[in-house]
This record gives structure tokens, sequence and C-alpha cells, in this order.
């Protein structure tokens, strides 16, 4: 079997450094791997495989001799580097949204569209798309497949990790602060998130939803392929470390049953049903963090309409939603295309 020379960019932050811990898990060939960050990151080191890799700055020649890139530093960086690596034949797999929208780049989930891996050709980037979104199009997508879903109204839980390292510091320092009546330090979010709950996540846009509702929106037209499914999203940071959860209402163009929708989600490709509501079973965040799988539960018909579902999706952001989701696309490239 080949091996690959691997960069990883944006290595120390939340996201890279799962990258990296997911490249040993799963034994994806790597011949030699570069770490690459800021320059606070200068002196730094991860372990890979068991050895010790040095963190080094990510420049414009950071790329020569690097096969695939995956990159997690934020959309300027992306936007700024993620060309560059591709012009020197790198195949950049891109987790920011700053190429995920653009009509020859693809947008990959691999449980739903890995033939859009293919069109990786065009620019020699692969968007990977948000995290709520690929979770909820993992759980959808045999839906639609069986009776074509025509509306989506989402509403998400999303785990304060999906913002970052200083995120996650943040949540645990209010939390410690509050337990000890000190006054917290608001630093990440508009808000105290210890103990509360915003409904703002990214920024705000002049038709009055946020960035990351938008993502939700356009992003699951282009993965599903099918710009006549309607969706609409409100998307809240609740103070949960690890793991994203979202309430999903779906209206179908045919009747399908809650028991239906339960046998056909037991065969689908990530996902693990958990609905036992006897033995108060359901998805929870602190059950799916550290898991690869989108669990759904509380798989329900909607009583207020005629082809009505109601369901609970969870999933870990930083992993399926962000790291995982990249090297399962980086090893569909390596075994179908390279
Ligand atoms: P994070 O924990 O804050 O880490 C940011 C990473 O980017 C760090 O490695 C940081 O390096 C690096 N970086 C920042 N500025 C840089 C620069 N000028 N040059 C080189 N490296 C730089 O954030 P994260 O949660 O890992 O997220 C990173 C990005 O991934 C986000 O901005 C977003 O675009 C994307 N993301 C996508 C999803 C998704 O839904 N698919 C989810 C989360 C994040 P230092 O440690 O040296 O500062
Ligand atoms: O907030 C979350 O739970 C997910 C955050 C994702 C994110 C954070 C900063 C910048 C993104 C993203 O992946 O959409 C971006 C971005 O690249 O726009």
């Amino acid at each position: 079997m080949n091996a690959y020379h691997v960069a990883v960019v944006g290595a120390t932050g939340a996201v890279g450094n799962e990258m990296v811990k997911i490249l040993e898990e799963r034994k994806f060939p790597v011949s030699r791997l570069t770490l690459l960050a800021s320059e606070r990151s200068i002196g730094k080191e991860l372990k890979f495989n068991g050895e010790l890799h040095p963190i080094q700055v990510l420049n414009e020649k950071s790329f020569a001799g690097i096969q695939i890139g995956l990159f997690s530093a934020g959309g300027s960086i992306s936007q700024r580097f993620a060309p560059i690596a591709a012009a020197s034949g790198c195949i950049v797999i891109d987790n920011t949204s700053a190429f995920r929208m653009e009509p020859d780049i693809p947008l990959v989930v691999p449980e739903v569209n890995p033939e859009s891996i293919g069109m990786y050709k065009n620019r020699g980037i692969i968007s990977n798309p948000n995290c709520s979104t690929i979770q909820m199009v993992v759980a959808l997508k045999p839906i639609h497949d069986a009776v074509r879903i025509k509306r989506i109204v989402v509403s998400t839980y999303q785990a304060v990790s999906g913002t970052g390292k200083k995120a996650i510091e943040e949540l645990i320092e209010q939390t410690r602060a509050l337990m000890n009546n000190r006054e917290p330090e608001i630093k990440v979010y508009p808000h105290r998130i210890a103990f509360n709950c915003l409904p703002h996540i990214d920024v705000f846009l002049d038709n009055g939803y946020s960035k990351e509702e938008m993502k939700m929106v356009n992003e699951t037209k282009k993965i599903l392929n099918d710009p006549s499914v309607a969706v609409t999203a409100t998307t809240v940071r609740v103070p949960v470390l690890f793991g994203h959860s979202e309430s999903v209402n779906i209206e179908t163009g045919k009747k399908i049953t809650a028991d239906e929708v339960r046998e056909i989600l037991s065969r689908a490709p990530g996902v693990t049903v958990v609905d036992d509501l006897k033995r108060n079973k359901y998805p929870l965040p602190i059950d799916a963090a550290g898991k690869d799988d989108t669990f759904v539960g509380r798989i329900r018909e909607d009583e207020s309409i005629e082809n009505g579902i109601n369901m609970w999706i969870v999933s870990d952001n930083v992993r399926k939603g962000a790291a995982l989701n990249a090297v399962q696309i980086a090893e569909i490239l390596v075994r179908n295309y390279l």
C-alpha cells in the first residue's frame, strides 16, 4: 500500500489535534507527518505513532512535497494557503467555510455523497462541511432517499468545543469561578456561557439569521444535491464541552412512520439508533463524545402535520463534525483516486 506525506494545518487546535489522533487511530497510511501552526506554537511538539513531531510555522513554502493537507486553522488561513498548497500538488481537505459553497469544489460527507470527491481534480481542494450540517445529513440522507424530505426545521444545542480550545477553557474557568463565588471572566463569547444558552453562533447576517444558521441551510442543499429541500435553522451555544445535539423536524413527500424511520436508520452507515423510552435511552452528548457515530433517538411522528417526523440527533462535533469526517474523506481519496 502507498503511504503519503500528510500535513495538518492548525495542528495545535481542537480540530487539528483530533486529526492527528484519528490519523493514528485509523492507521492512515502516513509516510511523513508535518504539523503546522502559528508562531505562537514554536517549540511545541505533538506525539504521533509514539514519536514527538515538532510544530512548524506555516508559510508559503510549507507545502513542498506534501501530498495531502488537512486544514483547520480558520477561513482566512485556508483562503490564503489552500490555493498555494494545491498549486504545489498537495490535495487540500479544508475544514473551514472558505470554499464550501464554491460550485466547482466538492462538499463531502462520506456516508452521503462520496461520489463528489472526484471533483477534487477541479481545484485540488475538497471542503469538509460545518459540524452541525454533517451530523444532520448523515441521519437525514437515508430518509430523503426513502420518502423525499420537503422541509427541515432544526434547532441546535452546540458544545463550546465548536469554538476551539479557548472556549473549552472559558466554560471550565467560568464554571469554576461561579462555583467558588468569584466573578467569571467573559472573553470568547459576548455573554457568559456557564449555566447559560446563547442563541448566537458566528456573526449575524442582514436577514436576521446567524452565519452558522445559513451554513446549515446552504450546505445541506449542496450535500444532498437537492436545492428543493427547504431548511430553516436556529443555532444555540450551550454549556456542554463536547457533542452537538439537534432537535430536527422534517416534513416528507410520502408518509413514513416512526418505526419505519427507526428501521431505515438502524441500517444507515455511521448512524446508531438510541431510542428506548421505557429505559430512558436517548442520545446524550456525554455518551457521543469520543465516538464516531451519529446517534439518533426520540423518533416520533409529528402529529401537527400529515407527513412529519421529529427526532434528536447527537454527535461528537470535533470528531464526526470535523476531524473524523476529514480523515474519512482522505481514506476514500487514497483508496479510489490516488
Ligand atoms: P482552535 O482550537 O482555536 O485552533 C486554531 C488552530 O489554528 C491552532 O492550531 C492555531 O495555531 C492555528 N492558527 C491560527 N492562526 C494561525 C496562523 N496565522 N497561522 C497558522 N496557524 C494558525 O480552533 P479549532 O476549533 O481547532 O478550529 C479551527 C478552524 O477549523 C476553525 O476556525 C474553523 O474554520 C474550522 N472548524 C471547522 C469545524 C467544522 O464544523 N467542520 C468545526 C470547528 C472548527 P496556534 O495554536 O499556533 O495559535
Ligand atoms: O461553532 C461551532 O460549533 C462550529 C464552528 C465552526 C466554525 C468556527 C469558526 C470558523 C467554522 C465552520 O467550520 O464553519 C468557521 C469557518 O470556517 O467559517
